[in-house]
């Protein structure tokens, strides 16, 4: 069985990519190596170096003798979008291929518009190509548990009982989420879900919370294989930032109170659940909603519990929350769906011991410390990132 994954170049894609290689599905990447450009323009760089999309393909087929063929191309470009699905005749196409950081969509008008152009358009153009080659294929699509928000209800799996003056109906599950890049993933969710009634195609959406993690079975098999571990404001994510930090002697950013409840999975829990989501396919028509997580944590929990493991002292700041959102709410979400499917989910705190304080601390060398500052505010006035911004710094 064939599966084309979007974004194959990325921290998910790339391990992604290799975890349904190794389970015997023949495999093409397409990137357009957007997320290296933004590295260039932030002045930050992965803590583990990463190979060229080029070198990390031979180095697949070196340790395994399995091939991953490459398409080089932007998805808001339709035509390369529409032959590339041609000339691969997938089964499955998994979709990460997105502008994925909430600061980068809030750094100013043109990253909000990038974001969400680059987002949407490219999604739009990938619904028209697989209904013009083939309605068959199902969509995997990388959405993400911020779309909710953090509402004072109980969270669902994409869809909600609505009761409304003595009617019921199922409806989308209404989202409130807190960035323009989350957004974007909104509108996708709703072209998604109206291209299956419109188009009759199939389609799973995986509400995918932070993931945390740097290594899967197949990225340790060779050096080049690495993914990449993003720890900067503005593309690290919390767990990774501050596992980072805390080797670095640096206090942990916990933004505002730090009672902000999040989703969280391991990197080897995701992609097991894209593997089973593209072994287990949705209906014809079909629009359904996974939520991908493992474990819920506040912020100041991840903290207090780096602080408890991590062999040698950590302070953690509490810092002036550079965002708008939540910091005392409610969080219940449903996440059950890909447990019955066999999902075994790995525990953070065994993560951390395991594989996370060691890989930082290996790579320690590469840490830049002025990239733990937050540059990006919630606000309509631009912020100044990338090298200039951070020369500035300390
Ligand atoms: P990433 O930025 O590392 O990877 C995305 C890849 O897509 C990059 O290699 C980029 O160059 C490519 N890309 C972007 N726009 C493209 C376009 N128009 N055409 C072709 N390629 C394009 O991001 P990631 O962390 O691997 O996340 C992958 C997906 O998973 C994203 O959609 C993200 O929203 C979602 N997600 C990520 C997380 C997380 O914690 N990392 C959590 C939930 C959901
Ligand atoms: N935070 C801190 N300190 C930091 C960094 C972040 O307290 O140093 C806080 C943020 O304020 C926020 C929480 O930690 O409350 C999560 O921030 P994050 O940057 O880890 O996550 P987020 O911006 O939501 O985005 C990340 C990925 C995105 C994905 C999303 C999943 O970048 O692609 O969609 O996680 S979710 O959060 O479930 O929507």
């Amino acid at each position: 069985m064939r599966v084309l994954v979007l974004g194959g170049d990325g921290y998910l894609g790339w391990p992604t990519a290799l975890h349904l290689s190794a389970n015997g599905y023949e495999v093409a990447v397409a990137d357009n190596y957007a997320r290296r450009s933004y590295d260039a323009e932030l002045g930050a760089t992965s803590l583990v170096p990463i190979a060229p999309l080029a070198r990390r393909v031979a180095g697949w087929s070196e340790v395994t003798g399995r091939t991953l063929a490459v398409f080089e191309g932007d998805l808001t470009d339709p035509v390369f979008t529409t032959e590339m699905i041609r000339t691969f005749a997938p089964a499955a196409i998994v979709h990460f291929a997105e502008q994925r950081s909430a600061p980068y969509s809030m750094i100013d008008q043109a990253h909000a518009v990038y974001t969400q152009t680059n987002n949407v358009i490219g999604t739009l153009n990938l619904l028209y190509a697989i209904a013009e080659v083939d309605p068959t294929i199902h969509l995997v699509k990388l959405g993400t548990m911020g779309e909710y928000g953090t509402p004072n209800i109980d969270i669902e799996e994409g869809w909600l009982e609505v009761s409304h003056n003595g009617r019921t109906d199922r409806m989308l599950y209404p989202k409130r989420p807190g960035s323009f890049y989350h957004l974007s993933k909104v509108h996708d969710s709703h072209n998604i879900e109206f291209a299956c009634r419109a188009f009759g195609l199939r389609a799973t959406d995986l509400n995918q919370g932070i993931v945390y993690g740097q290594e899967t079975e197949e990225t340790t098999r060779h050096p080049a294989l690495a993914t990449r571990f993003d720890y900067d404001a503005v593309f690290g994510t919390v767990l990774n930032r501050l596992v980072v930090q805390a080797v670095c002697g640096h206090p942990l950013t916990v933004y505002g109170t730090g009672r902000q409840i999040r989703g969280m999975l391991d990197i080897r829990d995701t992609v097991e659940c894209i593997r089973l989501a593209v072994a287990n396919p949705a209906e014809p028509g079909e629009f359904r909603v996974f939520n991908q997580f493992t474990e819920e944590f506040s912020v100041m929990g991840l903290a207090e519990m780096i602080k408890e493991l991590f062999p040698r002292p950590v302070e953690i700041a509490t810092v002036d929350n550079p965002r708008v959102e939540a910091d005392e709410h409610y969080y219940h979400a449903a996440h059950s769906r890909l447990l019955d499917l066999g999902l075994r989910p790995h525990l953070l705190s065994d993560t951390l011991i395991e594989s996370l304080f060691d890989i930082t601390e290996r790579h320690r060398a590469n840490v830049d410390p002025s990239l733990f500052e937050p540059t990006v505010r919630w606000t309509a006035e631009a912020d100044e990132v990338g090298p200039r911004a951070t020369a500035t710094v300390g």
